[in-house]
């Protein structure tokens, strides 16, 4: 089973006929779907998998026990209405260079493997790469099983639904201190390949980024019989807000973006009492990120004032910034032939396993639009298959 045809059968799990886009969340019917995906191309190439603790998938070419293994793979969970590369493209093309490995008679003298993060996204529950986070111990096992997705299910009732044990959650030293190095292929969000004219780039750094949850009280009311003197309403501190976290975004040239709120009682003729806003704030360092947020909480606490409104503000889940492995980066520089060298506001797992001590890197495919998240979101086959050239490269000097 090639790229194409791997790509085919995964194609259809969790896609939305009408809108092209896909929804896969953690521990859904499409996320069970496309782990069974995993174990099949994995039983395709006789490799074994294991599945830790805490969801996370590794299909081994060779003994897991011996240590220093040379790890590739990315995410298949997505954002709401996601595209079909942020994620899948890492792991169908990890499994393809492995074949191209295999075709080419290659002897690895490291194991390799191929990984499934679970929830990277954080859709469901709302913390983002929270497989590789628990696995590290970056996420606290008992501060996952409190979470819960937007019908009021605990991670814990989920796994159990799932038949998963949730006291196996938590980090994994053991299997964590085999990995020697993690390189994870992902689509490029952005343009700059585009730009510099190439199909591969290696990733320098990822931004620091967070989510963090407004809430916004006000007092509900008839929409008809309140005079607008006489209204506390929070859709209007939450409009300034998003307005605000927009024009503070611009003058530090960071990133804010409101793209999820919950309005209750969500009536068209009801003052809403309560309006919850999630905001995402990205910046190139993090006196950045912190400046913005508090910039933006400011400006909502003072338009509160005004419309005799509360907000309160958590973080929900933070990023600092992550510089992948030099050395490991300069190596795969100079095995792909010199290709340009690009950071990223995306977080990812590679990321995660960065900050946690195990050396990382990503190679980026061009995406010719830039555009992620979003059913548009597109990758040239061509390229795409410059990005298994350029993994089975990597892997080849890595592991061979
Ligand atoms: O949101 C992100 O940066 C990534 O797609 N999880
Ligand atoms: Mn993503
Ligand atoms: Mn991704």
């Amino acid at each position: 089973m090639g790229f194409e045809s791997m790509w085919q059968a995964l194609a259809p799990v969790g896609l939305d006929a009408k809108t092209g886009g896909y929804n896969r969340f953690a521990w859904d019917d499409a996320d069970l779907a496309c782990r069974e995906w995993f174990g099949s191309a994995a039983k395709d190439r006789s490799m074994s998998v294991v599945e830790d603790g805490n969801g996370n998938l590794f299909a081994w070419w060779g003994d897991p026990d011996a240590g220093d293994a040379v790890v590739t793979g990315s995410h298949l969970d997505s954002v709401p209405d996601g595209g079909a590369y942020d994620g899948p493209l890492g792991v169908v093309s990890a499994f393809a260079a492995v074949d191209m490995l295999r075709t080419r008679g290659v002897q690895p003298r490291r194991p390799i493997a191929v990984a499934c993060f679970a929830d990277e996204e954080g859709t469901r529950f709302g913390v983002a790469c929270a497989g590789s986070r628990l696995l590290t111990g970056a996420l606290p096992p008992d501060q996952a099983l409190l979470m819960h997705d937007r019908g009021g299910l605990s991670l814990a009732e989920v796994l159990h639904t799932r038949a998963r044990d949730p006291r196996r959650l938590g980090p994994d030293p053991e299997l964590l201190g085999g990995i020697g190095c993690f390189v994870e292929l992902h689509i490029e969000q952005g343009r700059s390949l585009v730009h510099s004219g190439v199909a591969i780039g290696v990733a320098t750094q990822i931004w620091p980024h967070g989510r963090w949850r407004f809430e916004f009280r006000g007092r509900a009311d008839h929409a008809g019989t309140t005079a607008m003197a006489d209204r506390c309403d929070p859709m209007l501190t939450y409009a300034m807000t998003a307005l605000a976290a927009n024009k503070q975004a611009r003058l530090s040239d960071a990133r804010a973006t409101f793209g999820r709120v919950e309005v209750s009682p969500n009536g068209t003729n009801a003052i809403p009492s309560r309006v919850q806003a999630w905001l995402d704030a990205r910046g190139r360092d993090e006196h950045v990120v912190s400046d913005l947020v508090g910039a933006i909480h400011r400006q909502a606490a003072a338009r509160a004032r005004r419309d005799g409104t509360q907000v309160s503000l958590s973080a929900e889940s933070v990023t600092g910034a992550v510089a992948f492995d030099v050395a490991l980066r300069d190596r795969i520089v100079t095995a792909l032939g010199g290709v340009p060298v690009l950071d990223t506001g995306a977080g990812h797992d590679a990321g995660v396993l960065q900050a946690a001590g195990v050396p990382a890197a990503m190679l980026f495919v061009r995406n010719p639009t830039g555009v992620s998240h979003s059913p548009e979101e597109f990758a040239e086959p061509a390229d795409c298959l410059a990005g298994i050239e350029a993994l089975a490269a990597v892997l080849t000097e890595l592991a061979a």
